[in-house]
């Protein structure tokens, strides 16, 4: 008897565990979703849904990952439906309890796609929309060396790895190739992204062409490929005589022949190998050796779904080089579905569930044992869980300290300005300070960097890259208002024109305290009509959670010229609407410095959010005032009266943001025929409805101990008379403020954009859109 080597022993030891867990954690996805689609009771008829073959395909995979190759240190976005594997390998670790298993896609159970927010289960980062979580990891990793190589951290953080498990049909996303390029561009590293290759999307079986492409296109940005194709059990047949014309043969295989074979199992493949090969001796050999189950299990033995090729492909690369690994593997590998085309929302049948667990070992009553059914020992399998590399610090997410904010940030005092201009004066006064806050904040922006504003923040603080660059510009003497030099110290982040990708590395930079132990105070500027470009990523970034500052301008018609493919139109109302998002529209400069201010503290709040800044390129005469601390504290409630209006007044004017001077116009001719009229200027819309919604909801849940305290909306209008009549006017979707008549029962007129604007001057289109002091008066006199 030969006595192995004990490495090698160990490594063996380690293979037949890790087996033993892919078992498991097939099981545990597999009767997660079936008990949530079978055994649970149905109230509404719906079906509950889940992926059981999409988890299958990914076994493998993240057995090996999690329970051998992650350090606690790396970060991973997990393809959003196999989010019942994630959820199985973090019961085994024991941060997943079986109570929210069996509520697997109900109410406080686990998520359908892992969820940072929602989760308790320390999941890195969310995924659901496809596409979008895999961009996550790239942005993540550049944060990581930003703030590493500025040393923001504690500094005993090790580098981790940022990875992704992706489906290879989340490849026909295109922010996935904007991010690429990104990630070329700016050198990224610690990059690993693994594509669970089973050649199935949603609707059937991935375009044989499409594939061939992909890893080029990874090597041409610098990218290693790292191809799992063949497991173990086939690679031994090709070694074997005639078995090139086996591998010939597979290779040559169309993806929806191969599929339809797996599904149709040993006979199927007999049948056609027979057709095909049996001129060769070696070839019918193997077929004489294998009986139809051990020929399917050949046949369907890719390296992504075999755990030995599998744990050699990560263990093979070093290094700090992206990598990209396409890993060959199944759809609903081991389950009786395994490769039927339809089978991508497929559940498995009573029966089939009977036969699979039966196949699984595990009798009735033992679904939730974590080690039923298995051969190795609980206490054997406990330990190896125990010394799980990636679990050996418990939970993994971070903190950091708060950033202090100064009770006042600078504030320009320019008797004309816009608010773009403001904003980029704060900026630049601020970073003209070496203050905690001058260090922690970082701006970023898709090729709009100038033109938002940023111009003078990016010159003082420099561009960020890895390596010093100088500004060839500079050097060669040609004189330009911009210094773009290139530093590891920078703290502007240069994106390409992609607003994907600026929501993505918001949300990456924003959630930095909790990867990376750092504080960040993320600021990312764009047009604001471009915010639609990138809304399915900006709803990412708030649905984890991000906190960020993003500064949109110019909006609206305001800006004129550049015509209606320009001008943002219902951005309000997106403002208002989206979750995690706290967005205003101040009038002028002075205001924008208290609600940068405030966004900074409310970004780093337990309860807070991300800001959204709708700014405006409009240059309008600034009031000459020092605000109170009660006019701040209004600014940030969401509006003050400007002119207030005398007790019981019968009409009123709301205005907001760049139209405000109409207003004002407007409001001084009303006044001499309707004295007592009162201009009310609004801030934030949404944050009044949301303060709004919530009195009313304290009030029904305190009945009997009835809370009376007004809602600033409630405050603000309770001067008027009963039947007052409201004329509201923005540059934006009339619907952003006409639910103020509901507040108290005023009757409203809006006005706002309902169309698409054309080019034109601001006085044109102000009257062509009825934003104007006569559209206003006029609004007045109808409402009377
Ligand atoms: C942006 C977006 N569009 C559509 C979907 C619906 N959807 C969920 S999974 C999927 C197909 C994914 O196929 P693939 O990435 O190959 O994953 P597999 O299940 O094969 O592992 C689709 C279209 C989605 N989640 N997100
Ligand atoms: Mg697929």
């Amino acid at each position: 008897m030969t006595t192995l080597a004990p490495i090698q022993q160990l490594r063996g030891q380690r293979l037949r565990l890790l087996r033993e867990l892919e078992r498991k954690v097939l099981w545990l996805s597999a009767w997660t979703i079936h008990n949530a689609n079978h055994l649970r009771p149905n109230r509404d008829g719906l079906k509950v849904g889940g992926h059981q073959a999409s988890c299958a395909s990914l076994a493998t995979v993240m057995t090996a990952l999690y329970f051998s190759v992650l350090k606690p240190e790396d970060r991973v976005a997990v393809k959003p439906h196999a989010s019942p594997v994630f959820h199985a390998i973090q019961y085994l670790f024991g941060h997943q309890t079986q109570d929210k298993l069996e509520r697997f896609r109900g109410l406080a159970g686990a998520q359908s796609y892992p969820s940072r927010t929602k989760d308790i289960d320390d999941v890195d980062f969310s995924t659901g929309s496809v596409g979008l979580g895999v961009a996550m990891t790239l942005f993540s990793s550049l944060v990581q060396d930003y703030v590493r190589l500025k040393e923001l951290g504690d500094g005993k953080r090790p580098t981790g790895r940022m990875v992704a498990l992706v489906g290879d049909a989340e490849l026909d996303e295109g922010n996935i190739f904007e991010a690429l390029l990104e990630g070329w561009k700016h050198d990224v590293r610690n990059l690993w992204w693994v594509i669970d290759y089973n050649r199935q999307s949603l609707d059937g079986v991935v375009n044989d062409r499409l594939f061939g492409r992909i890893g080029e296109m990874f090597e041409l940005v610098g990218w290693r490929v790292v191809t799992l194709k063949y497991g173990k059990l086939l690679e031994a047949a090709f070694a074997q005589p005639d078995g090139e014309h086996l591998r010939q043969w597979i290779d040559d295989c169309p993806n929806s022949l191969y599929s339809a074979l797996v599904f149709k199992g040993g006979a199927g493949w007999r049948e056609a190998l027979t057709r095909d090969l049996n001129q060769y001796p070696g070839i019918r050999r193997i077929l004489e050796q294998h009986d139809d189950e051990t020929l399917h299990r050949l046949m369907t033995n890719l390296a992504g779904n075999d755990m030995q090729a599998v744990l050699d492909a990560f263990e093979g690369v070093e290094g700090d080089q992206p990598t990209c690994f396409i890993a060959y593997t199944i759809k609903g590998q081991g389950l009786p579905f395994a490769g039927h085309k339809d089978n991508h929302s497929g559940l498995m049948t009573l029966d089939q569930m009977a036969g699979f667990k039966n196949g699984m070992g595990i009798a009735d009553g033992q679904e939730w044992d974590k080690f039923a059914g298995l051969k190795a020992t609980p206490a054997e399998l406990q330990q190896f869980l125990a010394e799980a590399p990636f679990n050996a610090e418990g939970r993994r997410r971070t903190e950091a300290p708060a950033v202090a904010i100064p009770p006042a940030l600078p504030r320009p005092n320019d008797r004309e300005s816009s608010t773009q201009t403001g904003f980029g004066k704060i900026l630049n006064a601020i970073a003209s300070e070496d203050s905690e806050l001058s260090r922690r904040i970082v701006t970023t922006s898709p090729d709009v960097t100038v033109s938002t504003n940023l111009g003078a923040w990016v010159n003082r603080r420099g561009l960020w890259a890895h390596t010093e660059a100088e500004d060839v510009f500079r050097e060669l003497k040609v004189v330009s208002a911009q210094l773009w030099r290139k530093t590891p110290r920078g703290q502007h982040v240069e994106l390409v024109i992609a607003e994907n990708n600026l929501f993505i590395q918001l949300a990456a930079m924003g959630l930095s305290h909790q990867l990376f132990g750092a504080r960040l105070l993320p600021i990312g500027t764009l047009y604001d009509p471009f915010i639609a470009r990138g809304l399915d990523a900006l709803n990412y970034a708030c649905y984890q959670d991000a906190r960020f500052m993003i500064v949109a301008t110019p909006s609206g018609v305001t800006l004129a010229p550049e015509g209606g493919a320009h001008q943002s139109i219902h951005t309000p109302l997106i403002g208002i609407g989206q979750p995690g998002l706290l967005s205003y529209e101040p009038a002028y400069v002075d205001e924008l410095a208290v609600l940068m201010r405030h966004g900074f503290d409310y970004m780093q709040q337990d309860k807070g959010g991300s800001v959204y800044l709708r700014l405006s390129t409009r240059s309008l005469p600034q009031p000459q005032r020092t605000l109170s601390a009660e006019q701040e504290s209004d600014i940030v409630a969401g509006g003050y009266w400007y002119a207030p209006p005398a007790p019981g007044s019968d009409v009123a004017i709301v205005a907001m943001g760049a139209v405000t001077p109409e207003a004002i116009a407007a409001h001084e001719s009303v006044v001499r025929d309707f004295a007592g009229t009162g201009l009310l200027v609004l801030t934030s819309p949404d944050r009044l409805h949301a303060d709004w919604l919530a009195a009313q909801r304290s009030r029904g849940r305190t009945a009997g101990m009835v809370d009376r305290s007004p809602a600033p909306v409630e405050r603000l209008l309770a001067p008027l008379s009963r039947d007052a009549r409201l004329v509201t006017v923005l540059d934006g979707h009339p619907l952003a403020l006409s639910w103020l008549g509901s507040v108290r029962g005023h009757r409203v007129v809006p006005l706002g954009i309902e169309a698409f604007g054309q080019s034109g001057d601001i006085p044109d289109l102000y009257r062509a859109y009825k934003l104007d002091t006569v559209a206003i008066i006029d609004a007045v006199a109808r409402s009377i």
